[in-house]
């Protein structure tokens, strides 16, 4: 059986780099940051490769423009 959660908005994962953080403070911001655009998004910080794995309903450009505005530019990662 072929599990498929309901969801009322769509969901999209996405991956960031975001290359100007180095630290669990900065974790902390930018996991704040994104929960501001989008309470409900799962993200997932790995400090070491700088980037953050993205589950949200809300569109990238959204939470581009929300990383740039607090000092954490990002960019869509492969
Ligand atoms: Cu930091």
């Amino acid at each position: 059986m072929i599990y498929e959660p309901s969801v009322s908005t769509p969901v999209d994962k996405m991956k960031l780099s975001i290359p100007d953080m180095s630290c669990g403070h900065c974790k902390a911001t930018v996991e704040k940051t994104i929960a501001a655009v989008d309470p409900g998004a799962k993200v997932a910080v790995d400090l070491g490769s700088r980037t953050a794995d993205i589950t949200s309903g809300a569109a990238t450009e959204a939470i581009l423009a929300a990383l740039k505005a607090e000092g954490y530019p990002a960019t869509p990662a492969a």
